[in-house]
């Protein structure tokens, strides 16, 4: 076999592939892959890295015969389009198996079964953020089939990554993850990505309601955006990609993305890699969750439905909270007590967000692009640089977007926003959902959570020193501004 960059040495469940590929070489080794991943602060296209994987094949048709008779919950969402997102909270759902759902999707559905109330003219259905842990409990070994251990993660597989199938207009509303990147892999059909930097969340109306551990949401329908009341909204770039069958794509940490199935059927598989960042956002997110539940809750403690996203099985109480925060917390210090990264320190200051960005800009400038021919991009002929050739395709702003000037929400000076170490305290409101916490993860801070329970002197963080930081004039005034700006839309 012709030895090369990644090329494949074969003795997993890879093995059963064909001659031809045996001898594919992928453009990538694990090591190159993973550098990229880390360093890479733009979404791009990763190709002929997957040709080998036995999840290639899992069609939809295939995973009916895999999950033969199991019951999957299915989001069900309407085909026209408002300015308004369909969050999950407006979504119905159907419990169905695969079977069920290929036969409602067909060209002659039928007229009775689960789908029945649902015209698919109308209609999208969308099985959705599936864990294979829950999907295919006691068949473990397809886990081998997804083998993330090619982009530099070894040992990662199915065990770590979730399952989209879908009907054309399924749909995620635009949001964007608080922790991890995230890699996925388009196995049947297209999907378009409409991905926006995190520079841009001033002009994404971020919103933590509905509410769900790891996601903020735009308030904006970013496919038929109301300008009048969202009005910052076209100063956001957009960046879209149609991700085709075969190909992954990359997230970095803190786009935005709004997601849609354009084909019949589509099938996707992905994961989302923990980043040091995670540690910091751990404890952002259980802060959020303490204050969202605290005052939903004093608000209508019997309404919960209307802001609880139905990922969250139900509200938490703040005795829950507390722990959580505390865990977090001490997940944190924990860390960074014992890994080299002290650099990487959860306070980062402004600057070295920049510097780090324009390192990531200078890299791009260095080589042209050639492109994959199989990358379609949202309107066509951009060409733009990447250090990384042919199968490496950045996705780069779509050229019908009007010149933004680049200013946020709170164009004036800026300087309300600088805190006494030089913090920024406008990402206060930009730093949040990607991967949600993975069960263990949960279960670790839970531990820790848990500890801190039992012997209350070792509780870092009270309600008080919660409150002191919340109601920090800082704070306060940056929560004032942001209060009065969102009047302003409506005089
Ligand atoms: O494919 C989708 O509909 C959404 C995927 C997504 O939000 C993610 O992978 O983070």
């Amino acid at each position: 076999m012709a030895a090369g960059p990644g090329a494949t040495t074969d003795t997993g469940p890879g093995a059963g592939a064909g001659e031809e590929e045996r001898e594919r070489v992928k453009p990538f080794t694990p090591e190159k892959a993973k550098e990229i991943i880390m360093s890479l602060q733009q979404p791009a296209v990763f190709c002929n890295m997957v040709f080998d994987w036995p999840a290639q094949h899992w069609t939809a048709n295939h995973l009916s015969e895999v999950l033969h008779g199991k019951q999957i919950r299915f989001r069900i969402g309407l085909k026209s389009t408002d300015t308004v997102p369909q969050f999950e909270t407006t979504c119905s759902y159907v419990e169905a198996t695969l079977e069920e759902f290929l036969t409602w999707n067909c060209d002659q559905p039928s007229i009775s079964g689960p789908f029945r109330d649902y015209d698919p003219s109308k209609f999208w259905a969308y099985a959705d953020y599936k864990y294979f842990v829950n999907l295919f409990e006691d068949k473990t070994d397809i886990f081998q089939d997804v083998m993330w251990s090619d982009f530099g993660f070894p040992g990662r597989n199915g065990r770590e990554s979730t399952l989209w199938i879908g009907s054309v207009g399924a749909h995620t509303p635009c949001h964007l993850d608080s922790y991890g990147c995230n890699l996925v892999f388009q196995v049947q059909g297209r999907k378009r990505w409409h991905l926006f930097s995190p520079e841009d969340t001033p002009f994404l109306y971020p919103t933590r309601i509905p509410y769900e551990e790891s996601s903020v949401f735009s308030k904006v329908n970013v496919v038929n955006p109301d300008l009048k009341r969202f009005p910052q909204f076209q100063k956001a770039r957009r960046h879209m990609v149609t991700l085709n069958p075969g190909q992954v794509l990359f997230v970095p940490r803190h786009w935005w993305h709004y997601v849609e199935s354009i084909d019949p059927v589509t099938v996707s598989i992905n994961s989302w890699i923990e980043l040091e960042e995670d540690h910091q956002a751990r404890v952002e997110e259980a802060i959020t969750r303490t204050l969202v539940c605290a005052l939903k809750t004093a608000e209508d403690p019997h309404n919960t439905r209307a802001w609880l996203n139905p990922t969250e099985v139900e509200e938490t109480s703040h005795e829950v909270n507390c722990r959580y925060l505390n865990g977090a917390v001490s997940a944190f210090f924990d860390h960074f007590r014992t890994s080299r990264v002290i650099e990487m320190q959860a306070l980062k200051t402004n600057g070295e967000y920049v510097k780090k960005k324009e390192l990531n800009v200078h890299n791009h400038g260095e080589v042209g692009q050639t492109g994959s021919q199989n990358i379609t991009r949202g309107t066509g002929k951009q060409e733009a640089a990447s250090p990384f050739g042919p199968d490496l395709v950045p996705v780069i702003p779509s050229p019908e977007e009007a010149p933004s000037e680049r200013g946020g929400i709170f164009e004036s000076d800026g300087k309300d926003f600088v805190g006494k170490d030089g913090e920024h305290f406008g990402k206060l409101h930009c730093t949040q959902r990607q991967q949600r916490m993975s069960r263990s993860e949960h279960a670790a801070v839970g531990q820790i959570a848990s500890c801190g329970a039992a012997a209350p002197s070792q509780t870092l963080i009270s309600t008080d020193d919660l409150l002191d930081c919340l109601v920090n004039p800082q704070v306060t005034r940056i929560v004032a501004q942001l209060l009065i700006q969102g009047r302003n839309l409506w005089f």
